[in-house]
């Protein structure tokens, strides 16, 4: 058995701590949905499906738990896919990850690719227990993430990547088996699965797991739980909530947030001006990190949240090495490139070698972030070097795979996917695309995005669409999509003045 799944074992080996659905009300005791877990392994690898790659489309929640520990104890890889994905992008991962089953919740069967075995969510039959044999090395995990070039890649993270990142984890933030983690998180991320899920089960914690992101649920869950994980989407999306609150309510709220040993943010910039009104709410800015799915958590504040930096992401966490590398190739503070190396850094991506190669340079990782080190050591993230990389929501998004989808729409001659700053979301969406001769401009935003739904993930799927004579290019005919980007904001800006100065005048 890998050191991460004795750990587990033990962890829970006595104690009254257990896994809650926050909305369906159903409950378990870890201890019992360990049995329960191992029971499916056997069947597993009774089925010899150890060593295989084993989509997983189930709702959050005990099912999802009970699913994943029998992958992990079976020596199977699990590979989770994102619920809301259309079929189109379903029958990707299932073929790309070369998946022999599926575990599904019934309302995702008749999106998955039907020659995919459809796998129970629990034991059916009692099989022989035969001890697990994989290593520290073998493939746990596949995640699937989106890169500079062609359709996302999956992630392949070992046994020995989970117990380090989570020893770290456990380490940094204080996690216990005295914590009750609020999980709000879409599990087919590094996020969701490894830094909330896994670090709390290692560290034999309760969890109470929300089916999906919901503000109101998340507000009635936050008195029973001591930490919580988040986006900066969701921290924004809490306090909206939070301001439309009765004064009464929004004291129960606050005095709640208060009462949390730890709120954290990542994948994405925790503006300084939220961190300050989550403080106002909740005493305490977010504890901010930095991670990667390559990578896990690399840079993390401190938890003491007097020494918390807002706009940094802290220093390098236990068994994280990085390096930040000028343009000119010299090793300093920055800005440069930062690269990581370490033994909670993936494998490689799986079946894609020349991937693999190219985001490695010496054994070191190259996130691919620009990064700068304060004289304390803290890092400050300054944005990423490709601007084909964009952050909705904390989600990772390949404007160069939209705009392949975009090229297939009939009335489209040319299409550039950007991503503008915005409070909500980080990057928005937008496409910027040119209509056929021929064609009418009727490219409304809200016919495009029908359109695109039916191929593409809806986070992927732009948020909104323009309509431009030409795209904008240089002497080579490459598309500036950095002035494409200076138009919007100009726009948004302009529009911004002209609806204050309706307030203005409305208000004399
Ligand atoms: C939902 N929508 C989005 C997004 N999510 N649009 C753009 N970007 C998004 N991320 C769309 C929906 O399709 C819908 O469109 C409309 O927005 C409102 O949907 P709603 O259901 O209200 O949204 P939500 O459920 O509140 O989702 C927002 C969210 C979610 C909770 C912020 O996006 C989310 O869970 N993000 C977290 C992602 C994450 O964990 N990333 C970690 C990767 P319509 O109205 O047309 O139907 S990074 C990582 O793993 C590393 C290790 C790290 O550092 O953490
Ligand atoms: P993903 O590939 O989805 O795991 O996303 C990883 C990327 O999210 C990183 O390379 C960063 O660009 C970004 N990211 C994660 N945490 C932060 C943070 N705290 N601040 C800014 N960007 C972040």
């Amino acid at each position: 058995m890998s050191a991460v799944c004795e750990r587990i074992a033990a962890a829970y080996a006595n104690g009254p701590a257990a896994i809650h659905e926050a909305a369906s009300g159903r409950g378990i005791e870890m201890s019992r949905l360990l049995a329960e877990a191992n029971e499916l392994a056997d069947q597993l690898v009774a089925q010899k499906l150890a060593g295989e790659r084993l989509l997983v489309a189930v709702d959050p929640g005990v099912d999802w738990v009970r699913v994943f520990l029998a992958t992990l104890w079976a020596g199977a890889i699990a590979v989770p896919v994102p619920l809301t994905a259309p079929a189109a992008e379903l029958a990707y991962f299932a073929s790309d990850s070369r998946a022999r089953g599926v575990f599904a919740s019934e309302p995702y069967r008749d999106r998955l690719p039907r020659e995919l075995e459809t796998l129970p969510l629990e034991a059916t039959e009692i099989a022989r227990h035969v001890r697990s044999s994989q290593s520290e090395a073998s493939p746990a995990l596949v995640l699937y993430t989106s890169g500079t070039t062609g359709r996302p890649k999956g992630a392949v993270i070992t046994h020995q990547n989970l117990l380090v990142q989570t020893a770290a984890l456990r380490e940094a933030w204080a996690i216990s088996h005295e914590d009750v983690l609020l999980h709000a998180l879409p599990l087919h991320h590094l996020h969701g699965v490894v830094v909330a899920l896994l670090t709390a089960i290692t560290a034999g914690a309760s969890v109470r797991m929300l089916p999906r992101f919901d503000v109101d649920l998340w507000l009635r869950e936050l008195p029973a739980t001591s930490v919580a994980m988040t986006v900066p989407t969701m921290i924004q999306r809490i306090l909206e909530r939070v301001d439309a609150l009765s004064i009464a309510d929004r004291e129960r709220a606050s005095a709640s947030a208060r009462s949390l040993r730890l709120v954290t943010s990542g994948s994405a910039a925790l503006p300084v001006s939220l961190a300050e009104r989550w403080r106002r709410f909740a005493g305490a800015i977010p504890l901010e990190r930095y991670g990667m799915t390559e990578i896990g958590i690399g840079l993390s504040n401190a938890l003491a949240a007097d020494r918390r930096k807002p706009g940094f992401v802290g220093a390098p966490l236990a068994n994280v090495e990085i390096r930040i590398v000028h343009d000119d190739g010299s090793e300093g503070d920055g800005p440069g490139d930062l690269w990581v190396r370490g033994p909670g850094v993936f494998s490689g991506y799986f079946d894609k070698p020349e991937a693999t190669a190219e985001g490695f340079r010496n054994g070191w990782f190259m996130t691919g972030d620009v990064a700068l080190r304060d004289a304390d050591g803290d890092v400050r993230l300054l944005g990423r070097r490709s601007a084909d990389i964009l952050k909705t929501g904390g989600e990772k998004v390949s404007a160069l795979e939209i705009e392949e989808v975009l090229r297939e729409h009939t009335a489209f001659s040319e299409v550039a996917v950007v991503g503008v700053p915005d409070a909500t979301w980080g990057d928005r969406v937008v496409a910027a695309v040119v209509v056929r001769s021929g064609f009418l401009p009727e490219a409304t935003t809200e016919r495009v995005r029908a359109w695109a739904k039916a191929r593409l993930s809806p986070y992927k799927v732009p948020r909104e669409v323009v309509v431009l004579d030409a795209l904008p290019k240089n002497a080579m005919g490459k598309v500036q999509k950095g002035e494409i980007v200076a138009r919007l904001v100009a726009r948004d800006a302009s529009a911004a003045d002209d609806s204050n100065a309706t307030e203005r005048r409305g208000g004399i």
